[in-house]
């Protein structure tokens, strides 16, 4: 593990470092304030390594920002890119919690590193990543894109990754092959939610190979040109902007390469609700509300929602003869 000396440290190495250092020391103070609020428990304070990452020098140009970075202030379609504030304060990790707007105070002690990916299944070259491998071995690259929540608010966040493909194409899928699962990390002790049957954990979710295969699919290890914050799926995520935004599932772990269609965890838990393919459909109403329109966070009113949250040209190819309302 990389030590970092005081020589080099950086604003950005001070608040890497104390969020980790707070697991150790900090924290017992941290646990006092939770219990006098009541809310859920917070993680323990576990021994932590003390090296959140790679220093700053070291992580990929696109991931070295001490501020928060984007190369251009909108999106394809005129659209202002979201605040660095609103995307790490508003979330959807029920492994911290439910509330959107309690998952930030609740992660910060999140331990990203020591962290592996096993990649395993059907594939002819099985591997285990190691998160900063990664980082070093893929070029990382940002991409803009909407984020569309299924209870209809969006954002437009630039996110820092890499396509999928790439790292397919390393562990070599099998032709029985046909879906790819992914597993979050299993770890009550640092996510509260998981102490409660919210969801059965850990949460999965999956893909049709030729989805995960189309360029827009990314593994996402930054944002705004920083390592992903815990609340948005450190370290490491998929994002498929033309889905709704329970596909892009965070602090993957595992992923296999599958024959049979994975039953994801919002399917087991109301497949009546939520389908496998989870596209965004502006035709498709969820039971509950319509899907017609949406609340981009940081604006007023509502705005319309698109086919395939704007990405049809790239991806409507995928799903050619196949009945929408019927694989929703
Ligand atoms: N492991 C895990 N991944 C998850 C979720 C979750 O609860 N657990 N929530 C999903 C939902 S519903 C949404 S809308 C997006 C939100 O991503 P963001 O917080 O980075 O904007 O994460 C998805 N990935
Ligand atoms: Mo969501």
């Amino acid at each position: 593990m990389v030590k970092i000396s005081p020589s080099e440290i950086t604003p950005e190495h001070l608040f890497l470092n104390r969020r980790q250092f707070m697991v150790g020391a900090g924290s017992a103070a941290a646990l006092v304030a939770l219990a006098a609020c009541g809310g859920p428990e917070a993680p323990p304070a576990a021994a932590a390594p003390a090296v959140p990452t790679l220093p700053l020098d070291q992580l990929p140009a696109a991931l070295g920002h001490a501020e928060p970075f984007a190369s251009t202030t909108s999106d394809e379609l005129g659209d202002p890119l979201n605040a660095f504030d609103e995307i790490t304060n508003y979330n959807n990790y029920y492994e911290f919690s439910t509330d959107k707007q309690e998952v930030a105070r609740l992660s910060p002690n999140f331990v990203t590193r020591p962290w592996e990916i096993k990649v395993g299944g059907l594939v002819n070259n099985p591997k285990t990543y190691d998160i900063d491998d990664i980082l070093k071995n893929f070029d990382q690259e940002e991409r803009i894109y909407r984020l569309r929540c299924v209870e209809a608010w969006s954002m437009v966040i630039p996110w820092v990754g890499f396509p999928m493909s790439k790292l397919l194409k390393e562990v070599d899928p099998k032709s029985e092959a046909k879906y790819i699962k992914f597993t979050t990390i299993l770890d009550p002790a640092q996510m509260p939610g998981q102490k409660m049957s919210i969801l059965n954990w850990p949460y999965v979710e999956g893909l049709r190979i030729d989805e995960a295969m189309n360029d827009l699919a990314i593994f996402a290890t930054g944002m705004y040109g920083k390592l992903l914050t815990p609340p948005n799926g450190a370290p490491f995520r998929i994002v498929v902007p033309w889905k709704y935004g329970f596909k892009s599932i965070k602090g993957i772990v595992q992923i296999d390469l599958v024959e049979e269609m994975p039953v994801s965890t919002w399917m087991d838990a109301a497949s009546n609700e939520y389908g496998f393919y989870a596209n965004v459909n502006p035709e498709v109403n969820h039971p509950r509300w319509s899907q017609a329109t949406e609340r981009r966070i940081g604006e007023n009113g509502r705005r319309e929602t698109l086919m395939f949250n704007g990405y049809a040209e790239e991806v409507a190819y995928l799903y050619e003869g196949m009945d929408l309302r019927e694989n929703y």
